[in-house]
């Protein structure tokens, strides 16, 4: 329990593995016959609730769902949810209140809307899981899991207040030397935010690099893992867990994930002292979401796309005009650098398709969410 806490209250049972300590400021006001709870799994009107007296199933309370504008005001995987110790309605408890997020992982969900869907909500970590190439014939720049827009995970962690790394997993299937090449090849793809991402070299199948993956998750601390399909994310949380607590199937014979993962899920690793991971469904790409992420302005520190792409900002400054788009104006000081070969080309198309995709439209907040 926080510093502050009434010590005659009952003993919130939020768990230290879960999180609950590393919650800044006061503990919140817990009115009688109701704890906290964190959710562990989001189905369509339900949700999986853990503490350290279980799990539970939980409904959201209908004045807090009618309330509901957008899905920001829903609870979703990882949150601090306060709820009925009683169960009420069809063996549920009622969910009253989502606690303030310290961080928000979120995605521009596909289709022609744009719509926010919540990945993760308080993680403190978001492991980018990829792997490195998986023959020695195959140009690093074009393996598997490289090929996937990278700096739009990184934009979307450190825009919702979460420390991006990079997971190279699967290392037992390429040489030592193979997979050097293929961390240098990461480095420079990040280019000034690689100062910024640390990059674990991991192995589920041998173990490798898995006690630095569990030390992120450790006292505590909440690591999502995204990242795009058969990769190894599940792999990773059964084995940081010890036990095969969510589903790993075997790749389809083209190599490719099967996308056996099909809900987001946490899942506690490292025992009393350890953490959580949030393992998720596998994503090609992640299109952070653009709009406002509703945290607390500490949780926003810092600008997603100025610390993913800290050169094109730096840049930018010295562009003839303060909006430039930096495709035909003239003076611009990026399209300059990738033509002095200082820019990669690849590295500002990406960014420009990144900016592209976050744009929001202006009539978003005024819809209902489609629940
Ligand atoms: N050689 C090797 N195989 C691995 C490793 N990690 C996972 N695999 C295998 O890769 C396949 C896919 O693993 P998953 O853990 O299901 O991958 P995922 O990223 O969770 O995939 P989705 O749930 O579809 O997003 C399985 O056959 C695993 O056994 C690893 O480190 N080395
Ligand atoms: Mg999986
Ligand atoms: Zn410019």
């Amino acid at each position: 329990m926080s510093e502050g806490a009434d010590p005659s209250a009952p003993p919130i049972p939020g768990v230290a593995q879960l999180g609950w300590l590393r919650r800044p400021g006061p503990a919140p006001q817990i009115p009688p016959g109701h704890s906290v709870s964190r959710v562990a799994v989001e189905h369509r009107g339900a949700y999986e609730l853990v503490d350290d007296s279980g799990e539970a199933t939980g409904a959201l309370d209908a004045g807090v769902r009618h309330a509901a504008q957008t899905p920001f005001d829903y609870p979703t995987v990882g949150d601090w949810v306060v709820r009925s110790l009683e169960a009420r309605h069809n063996r549920r408890v009622v969910i009253t209140d989502v606690l303030e997020r310290t961080s928000l992982l979120c995605r521009r969900a596909a289709g022609p809307r744009a719509w926010p869907q919540l990945v993760a909500a308080n993680a403190d970590v978001l492991a980018v899981v990829t792997t490195p190439a998986p023959t020695s014939d195959a140009p690093a720049s074009e393996t598997a899991g490289i090929g996937h827009r990278i700096e739009w995970y990184l934009t979307a962690a450190f825009g919702g207040g979460a420390q991006p790394v990079i997971v190279l997993n699967k290392v037992d299937t390429v040489s030592s030397d193979e997979c050097d090449k293929t961390v240098d090849v990461l480095r420079q793809r990040l280019g000034a935010a690689a100062a910024d991402v640390p990059i674990l070299a991991t192995s589920a199948l041998d173990g490798r690099g898995l006690d630095r993956l569990g030390a992120l998750a450790s006292d505590g601390a909440t690591v999502a893992l995204s990242g795009p399909s058969g990769v190894g994310k599940s792999s990773l949380a059964n084995r940081l867990a010890g036990a095969e607590v969510v589903p790993v199937a075997p790749l389809s014979p083209d190599g490719r994930g099967r996308h056996t993962t099909v809900r987001r899920q946490l899942v506690p690793v490292g025992g009393p002292r350890g953490g959580t991971l949030v393992d998720t469904p596998g994503l090609q790409d992640l299109i952070p979401w653009g709009g406002d992420l509703q945290l607390p302005p500490a949780a926003r520190t810092v600008d997603g796309l100025v610390a993913a792409f800290g050169e094109i900002a730096t840049l930018a400054q010295s562009c003839r005009f303060a909006d430039c788009a930096h495709t035909a104006e003239p003076d611009c000081a990026v399209t300059a650098a990738v033509a002095a070969g200082e820019l990669p080309t690849e590295r500002l198309s990406t960014y420009l398709e990144l900016v592209a995709d976050m744009e929001i439209p202006e009539t978003f907040g005024s819809e209902r969410a489609p629940r």
